[in-house]
């Protein structure tokens, strides 16, 4: 076990992402992908240091691989996105349990890079085309704390449009005041408002920018929740609507009918000294009706909720 001298540091991400140390969803797909580099390496060491030209065989590591990614797949179970790109990274490792182990570490770690650079062109191409919907002096409502948006709005700060946001603080975990805290660092005007105050809050708001966990075959957006209650209050006040994620939060299975499940959080996050009698129910997050979206924008550009799916089709056939 001593050869193992990064399972803690892979373990420690495991427990960040059930714990939501690490959260949002792109967030969550790059630790993941990442921490896949603490098992490499240990391999590795364990190969330079047997010193042997054996060649020996990586069923060993593609086994350890294989566990890690159960492992990861069930720290937030509701997350496709870290499905996906985990998916992209080792989809195919069987077709190389003859290779020697030194060429598939060196092979899946250009792998574990090819994926990160995909996600972190996406975002920036996310960015790029979310920011030209800021118009100036706008109000911009947004929910919960998704980096996807949370990069748009730095994007067109930096380009010195001058606009303001109005945020929901996103009980019981407020990541709200993430989302807060991030833009007035970069001097972004922010208001913020408890959850219940939303109405007040998206009445003087021009756009509504959220971001997605996933999205189903349907076209139906999977976020935070109160992002659907809130979508319908701006769809009340014609406020444009735009999700705003990168085109790896499709969920594939969903073709196959799979539901999407909806994570159901404990009830202490709510009230952790409730009466005995009293029973809560903490979904994390919804669904928001495609008939509320204006637009989703991706790395690939916007659609339609409906169009993306046929778009995704084409373009990310690792998924299929
Ligand atoms: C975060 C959340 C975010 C999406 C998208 O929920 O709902 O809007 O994950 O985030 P949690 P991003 O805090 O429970 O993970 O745009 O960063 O991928």
């Amino acid at each position: 076990m001593s050869n193992f001298k990064n399972k803690n540091s892979f373990n420690k991400v495991v427990l960040d992402i059930k714990n939501l140390e690490i959260q949002g969803a792109t967030n969550i797909a790059i630790a993941a992908v990442k921490s896949l580099k603490f098992i490499l390496s240990d391999f590795s060491k364990i190969e330079s240091k047997s010193n042997s030209k054996s060649n020996s065989k990586p069923n060993k590591l593609i086994s350890e691989l294989k566990n890690a990614k159960k492992k990861l797949f069930k720290s937030r179970p509701t997350e496709p996105m870290l499905r996906n790109a985990l998916n992209y990274v080792l989809s195919d490792v069987d077709k190389y349990a003859m290779d020697e182990t030194d060429k598939l570490i060196l092979r899946l770690n250009h792998r574990i890079d090819q994926a990160l650079e995909i996600i972190s062109k996406g975002k920036l191409e996310i960015s790029k085309i979310g920011s030209k919907k800021i118009k100036k002096n706008m109000v911009v409502f947004t929910h919960c704390h998704s980096k996807s948006v949370v990069d748009i709005l730095l994007l067109a700060k930096s380009k010195g449009k001058k606009f303001e946001v109005h945020n929901t603080e996103t009980r019981p975990r407020y990541q709200g005041r993430k989302t807060a805290k991030e833009l007035a660092s970069h001097g972004i005007k922010v208001t913020h408002y408890v959850d219940s105050a939303a109405r007040l809050a998206l009445k003087k708001a021009d756009l509504f920018l959220i971001g997605a966990d996933a999205i189903t075959v349907e076209g139906k957006v999977i976020n935070k929740i109160g992002s659907e209650l809130f979508a319908e209050v701006a769809k009340r006040y014609q406020i444009p609507i735009y999700v705003c994620t990168h085109s790896w939060k499709f969920d594939p299975q969903t073709i196959f009918g799979f539901e999407e499940p909806i994570e159901l959080r404990s009830e202490s996050e709510v009230w952790p000294d409730k009466p005995k009698n009293v029973k809560i129910q903490n979904f994390a997050f919804e669904q928001v009706d495609p008939d509320l979206i204006s637009g989703v924008i991706t790395e690939l550009g916007i659609y339609k909720p409906e169009s993306l799916v046929e778009e995704l089709k084409s373009r990310n056939k690792f998924m299929f």
